[in-house]
């Protein structure tokens, strides 16, 4: 696990500046770079990267692996008009170890914290994989390019309950949390009547959570899938049928092989009214289950998740999923049942 120099790093009118070195600093910078570094010299480096960076040009921060001590690599960060562009060097030794992934998940994590900085961007050369991985799994999305370099953008990601989405024209909105959210969103796409699906994580407890944050299992987000439904199609009786014959009610924190709070299964409402309906489901269902562990809530917030895990079965048709092509069948047969039936 990495550390942020954090304390190198300040945040004065707005801007970022690496303006404290400590004794701690000066040979972990020195031992980035390959030579001793007296304090003069790193508060040297340091002031101008800071004049750098206050020149619209970049400023530079160091990551340390914690247990070891040792600087493990630099981000460098431009300021630019509307967002922070950001680039990294991770010395060799410690590439195999997702220090990468480490350091810019703590950079974005502060960044969003200690800023308000909506967007930041990072380029990639084309064929480099593992920097598109370490971007990608830290929320990254792919944002255009050319033949040679890849662009990519986080956005800063609003939970606040009052965003959640309201369909119109009579459309009705519904939360399902069935393990991981790759085949649950492929069995809701099956159903005649559900025009719209996005996945993402439901009801958790951090502010701007991303695939890294939810993965860890400490925020209380689930990966669920948003259905946008129209009532006079299907009802919510023939997609909570869908939904508990793919998914175990009986286990807690699992479904399948995949373990963890991320995949605790649950259903969160926006009306009241669909709570009511959706309580009468549950208990007819707690009847057929020794044990039953399945949430009903209403929905606090929801946070969509980054684009590559968007519909990620059609984009990757051998891809994992944890529903079985029998389950998907029996989904696929509730089309020919008559609505209300
Ligand atoms: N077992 C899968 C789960 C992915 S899912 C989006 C994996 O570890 O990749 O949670």
């Amino acid at each position: 696990m990495l550390q942020l120099f954090a304390k190198s790093l300040k945040i004065e009118n707005d801007r970022l500046l690496l303006s404290h070195v400590s004794e701690e600093d000066c040979s972990d910078l020195g031992d980035l770079f390959g030579e001793p570094l007296p304090k003069e010299k790193a508060l040297f480096m340091i002031r101008a990267l800071d004049a750098n960076r206050e020149a619209g040009k970049k400023a530079a921060l160091a990551v340390r692996d914690r247990s070891s001590g040792t600087a493990a690599g630099v981000i460098e960060i431009w300021n630019k008009k509307d967002s922070i562009e950001i680039g990294y060097r991770i010395r060799p030794q410690f590439r195999h170890q997702n220090y990468a992934k480490d350091a810019v998940y703590l950079l974005v994590k502060y960044l969003m914290e200690a800023t308000d900085i909506r967007k930041i961007t990072a380029d990639v050369r084309r064929g480099n994989e593992w920097s598109v991985r370490v971007l990608s799994h830290n929320g990254f999305e792919l944002q255009g390019g050319s033949d040679e370099i890849l662009h990519y953008a986080y956005f800063r990601r609003e939970t606040d309950a009052s965003r959640i989405f309201r369909p119109e024209n009579g459309w009705k909105i519904l939360w399902c949390a069935g393990g991981c959210f790759w085949g649950t969103e492929k069995v809701f796409r099956i159903l005649d009547g559900v025009k719209e699906t996005c996945v993402g994580y439901v009801n958790g407890n951090t502010e701007h959570p991303c695939y890294e944050d939810v993965s860890r299992g400490d925020t209380g987000y689930k990966e669920a899938v948003q259905i946008i439904y129209d009532p006079a199609l299907i009802t919510l009786e023939t997609l909570m049928k869908a939904f508990f014959l793919c998914i175990d009610p009986t286990v807690q924190n699992r479904q399948g092989n995949d373990i963890g709070s991320q995949y605790q299964t649950g259903v969160y409402y926006l009306e009241e009214e669909d709570g009511e309906v959706l309580r009468r489901i549950f208990e007819e269902e707690k009847t057929k289950q020794g044990r039953f562990m399945t949430e009903l809530e209403p929905v606090r917030n929801f946070q969509p998740a980054e684009e590559y895990h968007q519909r990620y079965l059609d984009k990757h048709p051998f891809g994992y999923c944890h529903i079985t092509k029998i389950e998907m069948d029996a989904v696929r047969e509730l089309n020919k049942k008559k609505v209300n039936a």
